[in-house]
C-alpha cells in the first residue's frame, strides 16, 4: 500500500514526468539565476536543448563551493517576497549554505516527508516523537510538517534534554521516534542508566538519518531499543530529509522520490555517469523546486542505484545506504579507507561498543592514525586481547595497520547529545 500513486507508477510514466519537469527546471534556473545562466552558457548548453532526462548529462555540475560562493542568496530563483522559509546547513568549515522554500516547495517537502514516513510504516493516528533538532537544521521542521501532513501526531521534543525525552517516550506511548543514529544510542544508554527498559514500550520503529551508520550500528540500535530502524536520507541543498527512505516491507535500499529529485551516480574523479549498481558519488537534480532549483548537485555522498523492482511494489529507484562521503576518505600510508569501513570491521567483532573515535596526526611528514574504541559492558576479556583482535581484523579485512588502537572503558568516549556525531578528528 503506497501513500501516493506515483510511488508505484510504471517507469515510462515516471520518466515522462521527470523529463517535462527537468526541462521546466532548467528553463527556470537559466532565466532567474545568474549563476546557472553563466554556467550553462559557459558549457555551451542552450536550455532549449534539454528536452528530457536523456539530456541531463549535458548539464554542468553544481558543487558545495558554488553554494558557498553564492552565499547568501545568489542561487535563489524567486524574489524574497515569495520565500516563505529559510534553513541553513553549517558544514565544518566556511559559511553556511542558505536554502529557501516557496509555499509550493514547502508543500512538496511535506508531501515527500509524509510519503517517507508512510513507507517506513508510520500510519495516520500514530504518534511520532521528533528528536531531530528544530531551527536552521532541516531535520526538525522537515519531520514535523511531514508527520502532520500524514495525519499522525507529532511530539516536537527536538534534540537534547534527554531526561525529558525519555519521560515523553514512556508517558505518551509514541509508536515511532525520529532522530540521528548516534542520538538513538545515547537515549538507549541514558534509559539503561535510569533502569528504564525502552524495549517494553510501545515504540516499534526509529527513523534514523542525517549521518552515516553501518549495519552493525543499526543492529545495536534495534537490539538496544527493541525496534526496527529505518534509514532516511536527505540534504538541505535539495530539500532536507525526505529525498529517500527505506520501505518497511523490504528494507533493501532507499526509495528516491524520483518525481521530485533526479538521481545519478558519477565517478567522483572524472564526473562520468556510472552504470546501475556501481558505487560512486550521488548527484541530484531537483525537478520541482521553485526557490532554489539545484542542477546536477554533487552531494559528496557515496552510493549506488538499482532500478530493480522492489518487493514492496514501489517502482521508484533505490539507492544504497550512504556509509561514506567522498571527503571522508582517509589515506593511511597509501591505503585508502573510509571511517565507515573501520566501524564495520570493529563493531562486527561483537565485543566492541558502537562508540569510537579516529584521530589523525602528522609526525615527521608521516600520517599517524589512532583508533580508540570502547568495549561492551558485558566484555570479560582483557583490553589487550581485544586490541589484538581489532588489529588483526583491520589488517586482514582492510589491510591497514593503525599506529595505535586503544580499548577504553564503556562511557569513556564523549557522546553527542545534540547535532551530528563527530568521530574523525584530523589534527593534521
Ligand atoms: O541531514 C537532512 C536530514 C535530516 C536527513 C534528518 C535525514 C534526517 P544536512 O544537514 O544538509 O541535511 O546534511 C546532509 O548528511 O549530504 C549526508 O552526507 C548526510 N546524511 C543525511 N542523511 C543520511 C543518511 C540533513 N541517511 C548530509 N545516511 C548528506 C548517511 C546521511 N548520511
Amino acid at each position: 500500500m503506497v501513500y501516493s500513486d506515483i510511488e508505484s507508477a510504471p517507469r515510462e510514466e515516471l520518466r515522462a514526468l521527470q523529463s517535462e519537469r527537468l526541462a521546466e527546471t532548467v528553463a527556470n534556473a537559466y532565466e532567474n539565476v545568474d549563476f546557472y545562466r553563466e554556467a550553462l552558457d559557459e558549457a555551451g548548453v542552450d536550455p532549449d536543448e534539454i528536452e528530457g532526462v536523456e539530456d541531463v548529462s549535458k548539464l554542468p555540475f553544481t558543487t558545495k563551493t558554488d553554494f558557498r560562493d553564492e552565499y547568501p542568496d545568489g542561487l535563489f530563483a524567486v524574489d524574497h517576497d515569495d520565500v516563505r522559509r529559510i534553513h541553513a546547513s553549517s558544514g565544518t568549515t566556511g559559511k553556511p549554505k542558505i536554502v529557501a522554500y516557496t509555499d509550493e516547495d514547502l508543500g512538496v517537502w511535506r508531501e515527500v516527508m509524509a510519503r517517507s514516513l508512510h513507507a517506513a510504516g508510520v500510519r495516520p493516528g500514530e504518534t511520532v516523537q521528533n528528536a531531530y533538532g528544530y531551527g536552521l537544521f532541516t531535520g526538525g521542521l522537515g519531520f514535523h510538517d511531514g508527520v502532520e501532513e500524514l495525519g499522525a501526531t507529532v511530539i516536537p521534543t527536538g534534540g537534547g534534554n534527554t531526561a525529558r525525552q525519555l519521560d515523553m517516550l514512556r508517558d505518551l506511548d509514541s509508536d515511532a521516534l525520529a532522530c540521528t543514529p548516534s542520538y538513538c544510542l545515547y537515549l538507549a544508554e541514558a534509559a539503561e542508566d535510569r533502569m528504564m527498559d525502552v524495549r517494553k514500550l510501545p515504540l516499534s520503529r526509529v527513523i534514523i538519518g542525517a549521518e552515516p551508520f553501518t549495519d552493525p550500528m543499526r543492529e545495536e540500535i534495534e537490539r538496544a531499543l527493541g525496534v526496527s530502524a529505518l534509514d532516511v536520507y536527505g540534504l538541505s541543498e535539495i530539500i532536507g530529509p525526505g529525498v529517500s527512505i527505506e520501505c518497511e516491507e523490504a528494507q533493501d535500499g532507499l526509495h528516491v522520490w524520483e518525481d521530485h529529485f533526479y538521481p545519478e551516480v558519477v565517478d567522483p574523479e572524472t564526473g562520468e555517469v556510472l552504470p546501475e549498481g556501481e558505487s560512486g558519488e550521488l548527484v541530484l537534480t531537483t525537478l520541482t523546486k521553485e526557490a532554489l532549483p539545484a542542477i546536477r548537485y554533487r552531494t559528496g555522498d557515496i552510493t549506488s542505484l538499482t532500478y530493480e523492482r522492489c518487493a514492496c511494489g514501489r517502482t521508484a529507484v533505490r539507492m544504497d545506504n550512504v556509509t561514506g562521503r567522498t571527503d571522508d576518505l582517509l589515506i593511511v600510508r597509501g591505503v585508502n579507507v573510509y571511517p565507515s569501513q573501520i566501524e564495520d570491521v570493529v563493531l562486527d567483532l561483537g565485543d566492541v561498543a558502537p562508540h569510537y573515535r579516529i584521530d589523525l596526526y602528522r609526525e615527521d611528514s608521516l600520517d599517524r592514525m589512532e583508533i580508540t574504541v570502547e568495549h561492551h559492558e558485558a566484555f570479560r576479556g582483557t583490553p589487550d586481547q581485544l586490541r589484538d583482535r581489532i588489529e588483526s581484523a583491520l589488517r586482514d579485512v582492510l589491510e591497514i595497520e593503525p599506529d595505535a588502537v586503544e580499548v577504553v572503558e564503556p562511557g569513556s568516549i564523549e557522546r553527542t547529545e545534540v547535532g551530528k556525531v563527530k568521530r574523525v578528528y584530523d589534527h593534521r
